[in-house]
């Protein structure tokens, strides 16, 4: 940007100017833009500098001239914007006078109200019969906004906003966007920063891609919309994928990035400008910018700044400085701001304090954010973001407006009240102002009218959210009798077998189409590279190029409507375009069947935060935590090997996970997955983990209960021979084979007879041994429920091993339903590149350790003699003073 606020030689500036006016009208703004590009490069010849710079100036990006006409009645939206900040703030307040445990911001939807009426008002389009709806972000802790326009719209009552936060007895308002917690409502949950403006993007590409498919109607110019703070910003996730964005010319996505200027504990930016900021990352991503800065009544001043000196002040004060203006009052902007030249102090000599406290930003002014909204809109090729400056507690008065605390203030005095109430003109009285009542005018009045004709018009009320949807036909057990039979001397790895299920899944005439295939450029290590040619990799713009190895079996191919989408090194953006996938149910009408897969050790800690709102979300669909095992992954060390994604995976309460060995154990899971989810209409999700280790598979084992065991999470793989005592083996994953060698050793050479237990759902033995326990608990007089794995055991009698590939803690979730000695083996520690066989002595997880662990059980019971047990510990070498691999 120029230096030059004063201009030397007008005469000549206009010269110019006036050459460029008349290509741009003679020839088009093409050529006109042309010539300009060709002066640039002509200067950097002099400077040997490019001359491109990231920011444009610190004003409006649309000029005044090009604004449209405000459409509707700006009058009477005026009013419903002041009735929907005044519910809002009395919402909060009143919540807190309740118990100040209950929280809630005001200040924050103060600061975007205009926007969000905006778009309420007349941009953004529910379901309905002719239109697919706009998927609009809302900022988390603005929702006290979004509840207060349901009331006036009449979706919600005044016992309703009343509830703001009490979500216990199942009627409250959620305290933030969660559709978990409010079904019909919400669709998108933000309120951790970050993760909204990631998940966007991601929904407009999987928008995209269901359009390239021809699997959704593609003439709606159907947008996403994406609110966001300008502190939020400062989250790696906002702005990781925004490359992506312009990449795939994502002009259905729109952001808009409130910049009030401030973040929970202060400045954004105290000595910089947030919006100069972001504009260059964005324009330098490639995004189109709209700057909405300045409102209406700055037009006339920036007409009239002939000599630059108000542009000069704008560009050098910082947010800091802006953010005080607002806080201290308008004698204090007089001063400062203005009165930082005198010239500049004279041309605002004619206007009081208020006057100058009161010239608003251009996020309050609806006709600069219409117009911004508008431009947007219309934008192809390319996603653009909106930064709206504003005022953070704008109306909140000395109660917060543009203070450092005001993030988190909750209350409103009396006087406080009154101002608010003076300055949105809110029909409330002196003697109730106290209460601060809600209020919303009768059905018939013209503003609720006008509020519900303009909804009407966009096709009905949002937030709202659909979770009815038709069922597929999915493919029964025996379309996979591949993976049920045994295969014989062949080996193979799970990993295998689901990329198998993949394949025939994606092959299936009735849902073959919905299967989604993400991968994060691990496809090779999965050995699913034959899927490229099969589906085709989705490529919005096909493929520009003769890749190198067409003339291979497995060429890369790229294609418009390709099937697999190939996420490249992005397990945040990966996962974000599952649960894109994974919630087209309800975005989209349309039931999809995501599986995404990746290294297991990159899932669940690596983007636990979006896979939680996954939940939330009532995601469908199939995570699969490849290369799993912490020695089974063998020589990738430490960082790859993953021991803890079932624990972790755990914690989310409608995730369902598994860690099966055999193929048809993975063919049992994935079939009952969908029919759980995509007939029975289930809010759960799947994570299983396959593993690269390569072995042969028996045949599923004969019994009617087989498959319903495997589900509810382990079932008896083999009974026991004949022995003088018996033990019960239990394992899951490739360990489970070292199970079954130590069940072998033990039965010959100790003479103990193992029973094999299958489990490859201890997560969910659990959840079934807390469920019974809690029902029992509860019903005292009644015959117990009795938890699957004691129903298993009984009967069985001995000592359970339990040995899996995680940490102890997985194995040792369900000790508490084995009423009897109970020996926990499993991967503690962190781990390191070797051979399997290695990491298995060194994890204490071999069949070695398995014979030992169940050697000694037995010897605590008095059932095994100390001499065996001595003569074992020397045979195989034990040393008892071998260091505890925890701590290794
Ligand atoms: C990941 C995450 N970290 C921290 C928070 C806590 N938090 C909630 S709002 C907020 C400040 C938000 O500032 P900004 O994004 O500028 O939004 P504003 O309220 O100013 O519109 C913080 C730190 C959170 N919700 N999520
Ligand atoms: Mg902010």
């Amino acid at each position: 940007m120029s230096k030059f606020y004063n201009d030397l030689d007008p005469q000549e500036t206009q010269e110019w100017l006036d050459s460029l006016d008349s290509i741009a009208k003679i020839d088009g703004h093409d050529r006109a833009e042309f010539i300009i590009e060709q002066l640039q490069k002509r200067m950097s010849k002099h400077t040997g500098k490019s001359l491109f710079s990231a920011n444009t100036a610190y004003l409006n990006t649309i000029p005044k001239e090009l604004e449209p006409e405000l459409p509707g009645n700006p009058e009477l939206e005026e009013k419903v914007t002041a009735l929907v900040r005044w519910n809002a703030m009395a919402m909060v307040v009143k919540a807190n006078r309740m118990s100040s445990e209950l929280g809630g911001h005001i200040a924050s939807f103060a600061s975007s109200a205009t926007l969000y009426e905006t778009g309420l008002n007349h941009f953004w389009r529910a379901p309905s019969e002719g239109h697919g709806g706009d998927l609009v972000f809302f900022q988390g802790h603005t929702s006290p906004g979004m509840y207060a326009r349901a009331y006036l719209e009449g979706r919600l009552e005044a016992d309703d906003l009343h509830k703001f936060r009490q979500e216990c007895g199942g009627e409250g308002l959620s305290s933030y966007p969660h559709p978990w917690l409010m079904k019909d409502f919400w669709q998108f949950p933000t309120v951790s920063m970050g993760l909204g403006p990631i998940m966007a993007i991601y929904q407009a590409r999987f928008m995209k891609y269901l359009q390239h498919r021809g699997l959704i109607n593609n003439e709606e110019d159907r947008k996403v919309w994406c609110f966001i703070g300008d502190g939020e910003t400062d989250e790696p996730e906002t702005l990781g994928a925004i490359s992506l964005a312009s990449r795939e010319k994502l002009d259905n996505l729109i952001f808009v990035i409130n910049c009030n200027l401030q973040r929970l504990d202060g400045p954004v930016r105290g000595n910089g400008k947030i919006i100069q900021e972001l504009e260059a990352n964005f324009r330098g991503n490639g995004w189109n910018v709209i700057k909405v800065l300045w409102g209406g009544v700055w037009d006339d001043f920036l007409a009239n700044d002939t000599d630059g000196l108000l542009r000069k002040r704008m560009e050098e004060v910082v947010d800091g400085e802006y953010q005080a203006y607002k806080a201290k009052g308008g004698a204090y902007v007089r001063e400062n701001f203005w009165g930082a030249y005198p010239e500049l102090k004279e041309r605002v000599a004619h206007l009081s304090d208020d006057d100058l406290f009161y010239m608003k930003r251009g996020g309050h002014d609806v006709k600069k954010v219409y117009a911004a909204f508008d431009a947007a809109s219309k934008t192809k090729e390319q996603p653009t973001v909106i930064l709206a400056k504003t005022v953070k507690g704008y109306g909140m008065g000395e109660a917060g407006e543009g203070q450092n605390t005001t993030h988190s203030q909750k209350k409103m005095g009396h006087e406080a009240l009154l101002k608010f109430r003076d300055r949105f003109n809110i029909p409330i009285s002196d003697e109730e102002i106290d209460d601060a009542p809600f209020y919303r005018p009768a059905a018939d009045s013209p503003e609720i009218k006008y509020l519900q004709g303009q909804r009407a018009a966009l096709g009905g009320y949002l937030p709202s959210r659909r979770h009815e949807v038709a069922p597929l036909e999915i493919p029964s057990l025996e379309s996979f009798k591949a993976l049920l039979a045994s295969t014989g001397d062949r080996e193979m790895s799970t990993t295998m077998a689901i990329v198998r299920i993949m394949s025939t899944l994606a092959r299936d005439k009735q849902i073959g189409k919905h299967i989604v295939p993400i991968v994060p450029d691990e496809a090779r290590t999965f050995g699913m590279e034959g899927m490229f040619r099969q589906m085709g990799i989705y490529a919005p713009s096909g493929q520009l190029y003769d890749p190198e190895d067409a003339d291979q079996l497995m060429w890369y191919k790229e294609q418009k409507n390709g099937q697999i989408l190939e996420e490249g090194i992005n397990e945040a953006g990966a996962m974000s375009e599952w649960i894109a996938a994974a919630t087209a149910y309800s975005n989209h009408n349309i039931q999809m069947i995501p599986f995404y897969i990746y290294y297991s050790m990159f899932g669940f800690q690596r983007i636990g935060d979006l896979a939680w709102a996954a939940g939330d979300m009532q995601a469908k669909g199939f995570l699969i935590g490849g290369t799993a095992g912490r020695t089974t992954l063998a020589g990738e060390g430490l960082q790859h090997q993953d021991g803890h994604s079932h624990i972790q995976s755990h914690t989310i309460p409608n995730c369902l996970s598994y860690d099966p060995t055999f193929a048809y154990e993975l063919a049992v899971i994935v079939q009952e997955g969908m029919r759980r989810m995509y007939v029975e209409n289930e809010s759960i999700f799947y994570y299983i983990t396959t593993m690269n280790e390569n072995y042969t598979h028996p045949a599923m084992p004969e019994g009617d209960d087989v498959v319903e065991n495997i589900l509810k999470g382990m079932y008896l793989f083999k009974e026991a021979g004949k022995g003088g005592v018996t033990a019960q083996l239990m394992g899951s994953g490739t360990i489970l084979r070292e199970v079954i060698e130590a069940a072998e050793i033990l039965e010959t050479e100790y003479n103990v007879a193992c029973d094999i237990w299958s489990a490859p759902g201890i997560n969910e033995l659990r959840r079934d041994g807390e469920n019974c326990d809690r029902w029992n608990m509860l019903h005292p007089g009644e015959p117990r429920q009795v938890p699957h794995i004691e129903k298993c055991l009984e009967g069985h009698d001995g000592p359970v091993v339990c040995a899996t590939d995680y940490i102890k803690l997985h194995a040792d979730s369900v000790r508490p339903y084995v009423s009897r000695q109970f020996v926990a083996l499993g991967t503690d520690g962190f781990g390191r590149s070797d051979t399997r066989a290695a990491l298995r002595e060194h994890f204490e997880v071999s069949a070695k350790w398995i014979v030992i662990a169940t050697l000694r059980a037995l010897q605590e019971e008095g059932k095994m003699d100390k001499a065996t047990v001595a003569e074992a510990f020397e045979k195989y070498g034990v040393n008892p003073e071998k260091a505890n691999p925890v701590q290794l």
